[in-house]
């Protein structure tokens, strides 16, 4: 089979980039390692940004976000058992987030893929990449126990941080930076009212950091920090939702309703670099080339802006034959990539409780959290971080 890209993975990366090259015109298939229910079964992000939405109206799927999402235009910070609001949309200018699932987004995406009569394989198995260096890469996998090879002009790693596309590069060709956290975050799923439906609420405590947030008006996803090595099965709904009280004001923890949880899962926390993004025909994007902790709400964002500048390269390349935004690619993407890292271990670093710093690290924290909720200059660096840096 011939075919003008290869995409590898079938997250939101994959995904969008294959819908936005449908549009331009430009033939892709995408090869998945798992099913369409394995990819749509994990809980995940659920806030986007601005840059995200649009990228998704461009695409064509955004009626349901814009029908079933939750615009919110502010975020909340506990600290010292007191809830304080920051005021994003006024800091920003009118800029905004919205509350809408990884899940249903891959949905949406899905859906337009498979009403386009879009090929993609599923369940794709020992993928590996060829002649990325030579102008007509190739890619093969088994699908039912049969070989098959794929000829294309370019090669998409859009496989996520444990795929076969970054793996495949030479060491000496690639630089990786990175940093794991000393904690998890523990995350629930259930099917009640969210205790804050306009906000996303942070919390600072001495037991560790919390998360409310939302994926509609009936479904809420919560987090706690938990030590790495905890198990799931350590944590019973009701500890857990007895955990999420003691880390709100006692106002917030009044109100939080609780139900039996449909999801539950424990996520280390690591900042993650690949540098460079380009290797000759093949791309890197989204989660293939970095990993944010989930506190800044980053990394489907970054994921969805690589595509951006990934989908214009290759636009730009097949109408034109012209170049410049492939050798832009990785460059431009960094530029971005590198803030939104800054920025998530920066908010990871003021949330959570770590093992080493005690009682000092804690007044610290609130000491600066007292600030950035008093100075209009920090409230506004943090709301325009939040809402994205334009592209
Ligand atoms: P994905 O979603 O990992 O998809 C990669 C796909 O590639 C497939 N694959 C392969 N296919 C073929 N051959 C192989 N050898 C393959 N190896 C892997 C995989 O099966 C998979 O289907 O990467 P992608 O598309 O780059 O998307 C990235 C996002 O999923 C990720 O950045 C976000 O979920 C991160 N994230 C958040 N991002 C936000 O912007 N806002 C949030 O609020 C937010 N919250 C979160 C998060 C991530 C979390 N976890 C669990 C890591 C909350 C959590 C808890
Ligand atoms: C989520 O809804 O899963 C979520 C929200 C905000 C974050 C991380 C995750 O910072």
């Amino acid at each position: 089979m011939r075919t003008q890209v290869a995409i590898i993975g079938a997250g939101p990366s994959g995904l969008l980039l294959g819908q936005l090259l449908h549009k331009a015109g430009i033939d892709n298939i995408i090869i998945e390692r798992q099913s369409g229910e394995y990819v749509l079964g994990r809980i995940r992000a659920g806030i986007l940004e601005q840059v995200t939405v649009d990228l998704l109206e461009e695409a064509g799927v955004a009626a349901r976000l814009h029908a079933e999402g939750t615009i919110h235009h502010s975020i909340e910070l506990i600290f010292r058992q007191q809830r304080h609001a920051i005021d994003v949309h006024g800091l920003t200018g009118g800029k905004v987030v919205t509350a809408y699932g990884q899940t249903e987004m891959t949905h949406d995406l899905m859906d337009a893929r498979q009403a386009a009569g879009l090929p993609t394989v599923y369940e794709a198995a020992n993928v590996s990449i060829h002649d990325y260096d030579s102008a007509r890469p190739r890619v093969r996998y088994e699908k039912d126990g049969q070989h098959h090879e794929v000829e294309c002009d370019f090669i998409a790693g859009c496989d996520g941080f444990h795929g076969v596309c970054r793996a495949s590069v030479p060491k000496g060709a690639i630089t990786e930076f990175e940093k794991v956290y000393p904690f998890g975050w523990l995350g629930v799923l259930a099917d009640v009212p969210p205790v804050s439906p306009h906000a996303i609420i942070y919390g600072n405590t001495e037991r560790g950091f919390s998360l409310c947030s939302m994926r509609s008006l009936t479904r809420s996803r919560y987090y706690v920090q938990c030590p790495l090595d905890d198990k799931v099965e350590q944590w019973s709904d009701e500890r857990f939702w007895d955990e999420l009280r003691r880390r709100l004001d006692p106002e917030t923890a009044q109100r939080v309703i609780t139900g039996p949880s449909i999801e539950k899962s424990i996520a280390p926390l690591r900042s993650f670099v690949a540098e460079p993004m380009r290797f000759g025909r093949l791309f890197l994007a989204g989660d293939a080339a970095h990993i944010v902790p989930p506190t800044g709400a980053k990394g489907l964002n970054l994921a969805a802006s690589d595509v951006k500048y990934l989908s214009q390269a290759l636009i730009d390349y097949f109408a034109e034959k012209s170049d410049a935004g492939i050798d832009a690619y990785s460059a431009r993407c960094l530029a971005r990539v590198w803030k939104a890292e800054r920025f998530s271990w920066w908010l990871t670093t003021l949330m959570h409780r770590f093992p080493d710093t005690e009682g000092f690290g804690q007044r610290v924290q609130e000491a600066e959290l007292d600030y950035l909720v008093n100075s209009r200059a920090a409230s506004t660096a943090l709301a325009e971080n939040y809402v994205g840096l334009p592209l």
